[in-house]
Formats: C-alpha cells, structure tokens, sequence
C-alpha cells in the first residue's frame, strides 16, 4: 500500500490528508501513509465542508484519503484494492526531525491550527508508555477512541502497535459491547464520558479481568474513580496529556493511583511546577516528545513555545508525594467528551447568522459530559427562530461543537472595558 501511495506522490515532506475511520482497511491505509515516508494529517471524517476546506488549504496535500463510504459524495479516484502491492516501495529515508503528524487543534483566535510531530517526537511519547505502563507483546488493548486525535492514534494504535501488542479496535463506542471486548484484553483507555457510561452498564464488572484502565483527555471525577472502583473493580491509572506534548504526566502503574491527581512527568519529560502546597500555577512542559511548533505559523508557535518549553494554559497545582492536580485552565477551552471546544470559533460561527447581532457560548457543568457546549445568543428580532439555527449550525462544524442550548438574551455581561464576561453565564 505505500508503494502504491509512493506512485501517486507520497515522499517524505509532502502530507497526506486521512479522514479516520476505524474500520481495518482505513487503518492500514493510515500507517502506509507514514511507511510511505509522508506526513501523515489525521482529520474528523465527520467534520463539515469548511472545516474540511481549511485543513485542505492549509497543508496542501497531494493526496486525500477517505473512508469508502465518502467516494460516492466526492467523485474522486479510489485507491483500488487491485492496485496495491503493484506499486514498487522504495524504503524511506527520514530523519527524526522529519513530520509524521500534523494534527490539527482548534485555538483561542478560533482558526484550527496544526500541530507539527515529528518522528522523533512520536517515538519519544511511546517510548515513555512502554517504560510507564509496562507495554509488552502480550498486551492487548481496546479502544473505542477516535484515530484523528493523539489518544487514539499515537497513544491508542502506535503505542501498542510499537510495543508488539495487538488492538481491539471499536469503531464506534458502546458501554455493553466495550464491556464485552474488554474481557479478552489486558489494557483499555478511555475518556471519562466512556467510564460515566460503563458505570452503569450491567456488565461494569467484566472490567476486574484488565491490569491496566487508563483515562485521559479530560477531568476524571473523584466520584467516577470511586464508581468504577466499587462496580468494576479498577483503580483507573490517570493522565494527562495535550496534542502539542502528548502524554506527559502519569499516574504509577505500580505505586499508588490518587483520584483526582494526573500523577508525576513520565519519563524524560520536564515539567515546570509549583512546589508542593504553594498555589497554583500555568504548567509548561519541556522533553523530547514537544512538539516542533504549528505549521506554517510561526506568530501562533511563539505564543505557547518559548525555548523548548510548551505553555499548556492548564493550571497546576501539587500536593504531597509530588502528586500533579489538574485545577483549572487559564484558555477559554471547553472539554466535551474528551474533545475541545473554543468558545470563539462557535461564536464567529454564530455572529455569521442572519438576525444574531451577538453571541457567547460557554461550557456548562455535566456529569456524562465534562461540559456541554452552550450559547447565549442577542436578537435582532424575537422572531429568530433558535431551533432552525441548531440545524444551520450542524451543516457548518463537527458534531460535538454544535451548542447543546441556545438561550436568547437581551445583552451580553460586560465589564467596564466592553471584555465579555463568560464566567457570569
Ligand atoms: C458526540 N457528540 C458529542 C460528543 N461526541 N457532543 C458533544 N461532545 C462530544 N464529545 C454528539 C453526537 O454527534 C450526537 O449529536 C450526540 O452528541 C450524541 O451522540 P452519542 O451517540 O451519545 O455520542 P457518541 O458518538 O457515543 O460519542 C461519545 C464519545 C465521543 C465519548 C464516544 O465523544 C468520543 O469518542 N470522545 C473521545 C474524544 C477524544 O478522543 N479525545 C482525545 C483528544 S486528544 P446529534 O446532534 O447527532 O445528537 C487529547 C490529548 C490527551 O485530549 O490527553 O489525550
Ligand atoms: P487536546 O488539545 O485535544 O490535545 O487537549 C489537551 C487538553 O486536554 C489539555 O490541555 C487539558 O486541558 C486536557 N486534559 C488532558 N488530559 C487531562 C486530564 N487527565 N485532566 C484534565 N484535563 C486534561
């Protein structure tokens, strides 16, 4: 298949686009995109023509690669099962500085930027999961994470893949099935959504089977911790992570797994912190797996990027043994189910439609969710229909980005200076 890809262009410096979808034939399409020597761009299949368009542009790719079902929408040539392994593969020659990945995430100023992993990177966030989670051929892994986000793909696929094990990949996630699957591995992650749905599934229990449940991507609850503990027998191990560093702070496989903490720097990674008990403070990350900045941005890589060392805009604080809390986040970033919002990008969205002279949105406190995204939006005229407006907003950005609510209101707080005060909604 890299042959194959290597006749239509693929060649180390130039990028792939990948709708991911997690069905076998899409996966090995995937890693023959970096066999192949290129950079590979993991993109949401289920994202909307414009966000599609601007990932397009940005990276410029000399080939889009998506699941079959989206043939017949684009009228584009398939890559033809008939005509892999025709191809002559000539056997990459890359350096550790070379991309693999560029991942987009979406900012504070609202466009999606791109995150730039090279080789070196990757095989150093792996490198330090083996170490930590004792990763070993006899593993096996399930996973019902989506491949385009860094949990999923570099944690989920490459780690195990990398340290001989095998994946049970579900395309999609359901707690009974997920419960069922997990009964035939030895390791499973999760974001906390997925273990708010298991807790109360029948099946919790085939859980005791694991030696290892991992959560990530978002705040885990004390109350989960316990609720999985209780029903399913598992200390979940947690973690934290970002695309820009991926996963860089651990709780031990072997010591003690403290709910509501992210534990201690994996190996070879730096981490700036406060000294135990001293407040709190902006973690920055510094180590082998951070990245080499966003594509084609240098303005936006100055931002958070300042000699090595990556500003997470997560807030910190530490607590005896050297256990890391997750306390807050000083970037106005919803987390839903795992995936980040910024508020901005959904307001420039809906400022963009006829009869909304003002919007906010914000994150509002849920149990299955993390946080929902909500919008508070000013009217030209009563009239506007908000209903009609969801449905407007699905044909405009992914799923999960679209607001839960839409509350009309007089007017917006404001401070003194005109700053919106999202915290007051
Ligand atoms: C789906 N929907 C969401 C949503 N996921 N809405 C808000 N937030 C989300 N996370 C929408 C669906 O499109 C649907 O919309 C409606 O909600 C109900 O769908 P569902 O069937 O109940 O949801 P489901 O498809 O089961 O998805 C839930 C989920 C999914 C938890 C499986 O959100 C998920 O895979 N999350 C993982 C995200 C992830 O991998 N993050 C890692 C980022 S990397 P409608 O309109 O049709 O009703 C990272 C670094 C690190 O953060 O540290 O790991
Ligand atoms: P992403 O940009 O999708 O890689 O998301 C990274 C963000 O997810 C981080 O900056 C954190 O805000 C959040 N995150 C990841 N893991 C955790 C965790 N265990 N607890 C709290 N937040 C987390």
């Amino acid at each position: 298949m890299a042959g194959a890809l290597q006749q239509r262009g693929a060649q180390v410096g130039t990028r792939i686009i990948w709708e991911a979808s997690s069905d076998l034939e899409n996966v090995l399409a995937g890693l023959a995109v970096l066999r192949s020597g290129a950079t590979l761009v993991p993109v949401n299949a289920a994202q909307s023509p414009l966000e599609r368009a601007v990932v397009a542009e940005d990276t410029d790719p000399v080939l889009v690669l998506a699941p079959r079902a989206r043939h017949a929408e684009t009228s584009t040539p398939s890559l033809d099962p008939e005509d892999v392994g025709s191809g002559t593969f000539l056997a990459p020659i890359f350096s550790g500085e070379d991309l693999a990945l560029i991942v987009y995430t979406s900012g504070t100023t609202g466009q999606p930027k791109g995150a730039m992993l090279s080789h070196a990177n990757v095989a150093a966030g792996l490198s330090a999961l083996e170490q930590a989670w004792g990763l070993e051929p006899d593993d096996r892994l399930v996973s019902a994470l989506p491949l385009f986000h860094v949990h999923g793909l570099v944690a989920g696929l490459f780690g195990i893949l990398a340290a001989g094990g095998s994946l049970d990949l579900q395309a999609r996630f359901e707690a009974t099935a997920f419960l069922a699957a997990a009964q035939e591995a030895t390791v499973a992650y999760c974001v906390p959504t997925m273990l708010h749905r298991m807790a109360s599934a029948a099946n919790l229990a085939n859980l005791r089977g694991l030696r290892l449940l991992v959560s990530g991507s978002a705040p885990l609850s004390v109350e989960l911790f316990e609720a999985i503990e209780a029903g399913g027998g598992q200390r979940i191990l947690e973690r934290y992570g970002m695309t820009e560093t991926l996963l860089t702070l651990s709780n031990p496989l072997l010591g003690e797994r403290r709910p509501g903490t992210v534990g201690h720097p994996l190996p070879g990674v730096h981490a700036l912190l406060p000294e135990p008990g001293e407040g709190e403070a902006e973690l920055k990350i510094s180590g082998p797996s951070v990245f080499a900045g966003y594509w084609r941005r240098p303005e936006a890589t100055a931002e958070v990027l300042n000699e090595g060392w990556m500003a997470t805009g997560d807030l910190v604080r530490v607590g005896t043994e050297g256990y890391v809390t997750i306390c807050g986040r000083s970037k106005e970033l919803i987390i839903s189910g795992g995936y980040n919002v910024y508020p901005t990008e959904v307001e420039d969205v809906l400022v963009g439609l006829p009869g909304v002279l003002e919007a906010a949105v914000v994150g509002r406190p849920s149990p299955e969710w993390g946080e929902e995204v909500t919008a508070f939006v000013v009217l030209e005229e009563a009239s506007v229909d908000l209903t009609a407006m969801r449905g407007t907003l699905q044909s405009l950005m992914s799923p999960y980005k679209v607001p839960r609510t839409i509350t009309a209101v007089a007017e917006l707080p404001r401070n003194a200076l005109g700053k919106l005060q999202r915290h007051l909604l």
